[in-house]
């Protein structure tokens, strides 16, 4: 199964949590991590008063099952000292499983295609960058939210290197 993910952090070096989450990615069970975006830069959505966000989107290749995959990247966050100070605040590392396949999973652990897909430059345009014009289950294709999502300050800071 191909599972997309979204990175994001603003605390202790952004860049480097950002750096040693893929590097957790590509030791998980039964996956392997085929592609990462570049890291972006982006002001925060939500409270203004917190640092910049670096994010970034990767993709997997993965035998584990949803539910399974989130266990996996919740006990990443928490290895790597996640911190949450408030709701919408600051955090140390935050994993999301963006798409899984072509399934659209709700219920009170996940939702899937994640909700803020379609608004977030800082994910749009990673996943833009690494997935190209993909269609989203019960959405438009990804070319064409792209088109309707401003920047919002979004900015390249580490050009992948292939
Ligand atoms: N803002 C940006 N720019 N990037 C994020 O990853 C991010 N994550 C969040 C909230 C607090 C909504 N704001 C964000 O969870």
């Amino acid at each position: 199964m191909l599972a997309y993910i979204g990175l994001g952090s603003n605390l202790e070096m952004p860049a480097e949590q950002i750096k040693n989450a893929l590097a957790a990615l590509q030791q998980l069970s039964a996956t392997k991590l085929l592609k990462a975006s570049s890291l972006y830069s982006s002001p925060p959505m939500g409270p203004q008063d917190q640092p910049d966000y670096i994010n970034a989107v990767a993709l997997l290749e993965t035998a584990l099952k949803p539910h399974d995959l989130l266990d996996q990247l919740q006990k990443i966050e928490q290895q790597h000292g996640r911190q949450r100070k408030r709701h919408w605040g600051e955090r140390t590392l935050d994993l999301d499983i963006l798409l899984y396949d072509a399934q659209m999973i709700e219920d009170e652990r996940l939702s899937v295609p994640h909700p803020g897909l379609t608004e977030r430059a800082f994910v749009v345009y990673p996943l833009l960058e690494i997935a190209g014009d993909i269609p989203i289950p019960g959405q438009d294709s990804l070319q064409l939210i792209a088109s309707r999502c401003p920047r919002q300050g979004l900015q390249i800071v580490d050009q992948h290197q292939p």
